[in-house]
């Protein structure tokens, strides 16, 4: 009777082996939010900062002012009751570069190729240059990029996207944080309005929504190429026992046969 194949030691191995590598992982969503009521209640002055999606917490940076407001051109795909958090007393022109803005915790345990995206309205006298910062241990922020808002005043800008994939520390991190914060024009020591023909305000205002951070899933650890090298040893051992003693078996059964 033959053997299957896949009964062999070898392929056994082999098998085992190829189960080990490791494939590509598809981005999934670690933590969102959207802002919205759970469950709605049809009001946009009402909302949630509890994620919709994961886990994480938000803060407002530098004293801001905070509320829900209507965000009402956002990506958000809700119908009805599209929250967004809306801010605003910002810093007086000239002043307080980067010290004000929104900041949230999420711990991306078990994630890697850390990637954040948001989309961000912009009232006419709001600053128009926004800058991207993360933290590793939740408390030091780094600046990772500055952002210049190019829809216009009253306008949304969507699918903002930063992508953290090169930032070691970022991925598997119970800390990791970041911040958007308001900054002075790049090379320039005032905010830029973010209206054509608009001045600058302390009065302006910035609101987010759609705010969303994926990860891959770190995938199960993978022995090192030395470990492959005993499991294939481990294999051909195992072969060459299964060959003789089938080849034993099948001695045995010619000679009871004949
Ligand atoms: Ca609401
Ligand atoms: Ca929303």
């Amino acid at each position: 009777m033959k053997t299957p194949i896949l009964h062999s030691p070898l392929a056994l191995t082999l098998t085992f082996t190829l189960c080990l590598t490791p494939l590509t992982q598809a981005q999934i969503i670690v933590s969102h939010w959207d802002f919205n009521s759970f469950p709605p209640d049809t009001k946009t002055t009402t909302g949630s900062l509890l994620p919709s999606v994961g886990a994480g917490t938000v803060s407002v940076v530098g004293g801001l002012t905070s509320t829900f407001s209507d965000a009402t051109g956002s990506k958000d795909p809700a119908k009805k009751d599209n929250t967004g958090l809306n801010l605003s007393t910002f810093a007086s022109q000239g002043k307080g570069d980067g010290t004000r803005g929104v900041q949230f915790q999420v711990p991306t345990v078990g994630y890697e190729n850390v990637v954040v995206s948001w989309d961000q309205r912009f009232s006419s006298t709001a600053s128009k240059a926004y800058q991207f910062q993360y933290s590793l241990d939740g408390v030091q922020f780094l600046p990772f990029s500055t952002l210049l808002n190019t829809a216009g005043g009253n306008a949304w800008m969507t699918g903002n996207t930063v992508d953290l994939g090169g930032v070691p520390g970022a991925a598997d991190n119970p800390d990791f944080a970041f911040r958007i914060l308001s900054v002075f024009s790049p090379g320039t020591s005032a905010y830029g309005a973010s209206g054509v023909g608009s001045s600058y305000s302390t009065s302006g205002t910035w609101r987010f929504d759609e705010m969303t951070v994926q990860g891959s899933a770190i995938p199960a650890a993978v022995p090192e190429p030395g470990a492959y090298a005993l499991l294939a040893a481990g294999g051909l051992i195992g072969f060459a026992f299964w060959r003789r003693n089938r080849t034993r078996g099948s001695a045995a059964d010619r000679t009871a046969n004949s």
